[in-house]
């Protein structure tokens, strides 16, 4: 048994951006099958969900043996069980988890940053200043990124891991923001990681639901 726990709704800016996308994707990526659990906006406040999820958000998972939520967390346990989204190697495995968290802790907060500031508070007189800065540090981390992408076609080289999953859904929050033009290496890249077929099943799952329960 495997079970994702989403929003059966959510208004259309965040349509396909929501983050259980990430467990959809490596469930895919894994061929394991799993169910849904939709749940409403006004349910996440719930008891029942924030015994689940103490922060009130979406993704929470569950399988035979755990329940767990943090989108990090729970790609890295689908990980763990599939050599589709991890080497069989000790060293190989550290350098996956190393990446989902770079992705998660050192690039994730600067491209939020930007994307919550330009989304959610364009009209707040403070909002053109901050977000100066707040693109700026996101540049650094995204150079860096780009200068380690040269010659690679993933993160570790050759082969897609579970850290590229959790790469390429980060900087895919940045595709409305004119950011990762600076970036083709970049771009490509997280083009490279959105073409596979697993993705597409995972966009395609998460707005059925949505389209299935559109508010009245
Ligand atoms: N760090 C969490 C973040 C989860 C998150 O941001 N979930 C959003 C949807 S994408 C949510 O449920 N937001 C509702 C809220 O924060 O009240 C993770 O990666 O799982």
């Amino acid at each position: 048994m495997r079970e994702v726990t989403a929003y059966a709704w959510v208004p259309e800016v965040a349509q396909g951006f929501v983050k259980d996308l990430r467990v959809r994707w490596a469930l895919e990526e894994a061929s394991l099958p799993y169910t849904e659990r939709l749940i409403s906006l006004e349910e996440k406040t719930q008891a029942a969900h924030l015994a689940r999820q103490p922060f009130a958000q979406v993704p929470v998972y569950r399988d035979d043996d755990a329940d767990l939520f943090e989108s990090g967390a729970i790609v890295l346990r689908i990980a763990e069980t599939s050599d589709a989204l991890m080497p069989a190697d000790v060293a190989g495995r550290a350098r996956v988890t190393s990446w989902v968290f770079a992705a998660l802790n050192s690039v994730e907060p600067f491209v939020s940053n930007v994307t919550s500031t330009e989304i959610f508070f364009a009209g707040e007189a403070w909002a053109p200043g901050y977000v100066v800065k707040a693109r700026e540090m996101l540049h650094l981390r995204l150079a860096r990124l780009a200068d380690w992408m040269q010659g690679r076609d993933f993160l570790e080289g050759g082969r897609f891991t579970a850290g590229d999953l959790m790469m390429a859904s980060v900087l895919r929050d940045l595709e409305r923001h004119d950011v990762l033009e600076t970036y083709p290496a970049l771009a490509a890249y997280g083009a490279r990681c959105t073409a596979r077929p697993a993705f597409k099943r995972a966009l395609d799952a998460q707005l059925k639901a949505f389209a299935a329960h559109v508010p009245a």
